[in-house]
């Protein structure tokens, strides 16, 4: 395996330093190269991150997941204008594996968050277009430790509620929040129950207006839903909270709550075993991510694959002794 050279220890420290020091720009140029492949510039952020790595840890670490058109981007918003009122730094990271083929969705982003994107303690990523999800939730990660190195205290991670990124998002973040639009109860079967299990707070958004009472109903359901599902945690019990992203109603109420989870997840050592699990299980994850790209990028490799590949589809070779004779070949050359 061959190991590019990273920048070179004094521009990892130069960087560092102006990433210590709050200069957004620094902070956005070391997440592209955290999300770049190109070997030299993975090289360079692998070092930045190990250099910055005493400076993060510090933020509350949030991922908000919803159906499309739940309201996320706009309760990001609203959530996001408070803390920055009431003296917080906030960064906004999304997780849209699906972006680049949905197209629009990021642009409307952006737009919806201009407000915050004005504010200076507040820093908005729109998450990089393409990529697997795996790919995605790796720079993710990363550029949530960069933020937290710039001094952003509370880290936002916006999933969109289809598929497997929320699990994902979950498995790096302290509190993962449920926003769902009223009348949401549909959500409870099959599928989505699972990200229901895996939520500490359910915010039922867009309680205004005509939509009111039905969000009551729907805040009922959750609350009664939840009583049966075995929490994901010892030292904390989920809860379900109405709020208007479009009002600002119940916003305060929103961060109340995940400050209420801070603390019970602090006091009994729970935030830190489970930090400790999801480091461990992000060393894994690169683990896995590495070798596969080393293994997809050796051309012998590649062309023995061609081939099992076909052999494979055609029922010539099972799947298992296909992956044994690629495996073999792999370890064989490195
Ligand atoms: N009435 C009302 N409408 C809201 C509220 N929050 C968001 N909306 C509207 O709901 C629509 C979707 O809001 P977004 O914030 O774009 O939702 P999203 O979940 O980010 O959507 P995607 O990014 O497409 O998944 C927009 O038309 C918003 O104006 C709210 O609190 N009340
Ligand atoms: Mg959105």
């Amino acid at each position: 395996m061959t190991r590019e050279r990273s920048a070179g220890d004094a521009q990892v420290a130069d960087l560092a330093a102006e990433i210590r020091g709050g200069d957004r720009r620094a902070l956005a140029r070391a997440i592209t190269l955290a999300e770049s492949t190109r070997d030299d510039h993975r090289a360079t952020a692998v070092d930045l991150l190990d250099a910055l790595l005493p400076d993060a840890g510090g933020a509350v670490r949030v991922g908000v997941s919803g159906a499309p058109g739940a309201g996320k981007s706009t309760f990001i918003e609203a959530l996001g204008g408070y803390l920055v009122e009431v003296g917080r730094r906030v960064a906004v990271l999304a997780v849209d594996p699906s972006s680049a083929r949905s197209g629009g969705s990021i642009l409307g982003d952006k737009t919806r968050m201009e407000s915050l994107s004005r504010s200076p303690d507040a820093f908005i990523r729109p998450s990089p277009s393409g990529g697997t999800l795996g790919g995605v939730a790796r720079r993710t990660r990363e550029a949530m430790l960069l933020c937290e190195a710039a001094g952003f205290d509370v880290v936002i991670v916006e999933t969109v509620g289809v598929g497997q990124s929320e699990v994902a998002v979950a498995g790096m973040v302290d509190l993962f929040l449920l926003l769902l639009a009223p009348g949401a109860g549909d959500e409870l079967q099959g599928l989505k129950r699972g990200i229901v299990e895996m939520a500490d707070l359910v915010v039922v958004n867009k309680a205004d207006g005509d939509l009111a009472p039905s969000a009551d109903r729907t805040v009922a359901e959750y609350s009664s839903a939840l009583h049966v599902i075995r929490p994901r945690s010892f030292a904390w019990t989920p809860r379900v909270l109405a709020c208007s992203a479009l009002t600002g109603d119940g916003i305060p109420a929103v961060w109340q709550a995940m400050r209420e989870h801070r603390n019970a997840l602090e006091v009994g050592g729970a935030l830190a075993d489970l930090r400790a699990d999801q480091a461990r299980q992000w060393m894994w994850d690169e683990v896995t991510a590495t070798l596969l790209v080393e293994l997809r990028r050796d051309p012998e490799v590649a062309r023995l694959v061609e081939t099992l590949e076909r052999d494979v589809v055609a029922g010539h070779v099972s799947p298992a002794a296909a992956a044994r004779r690629i495996l073999e070949e792999f370890l064989r050359r490195v």
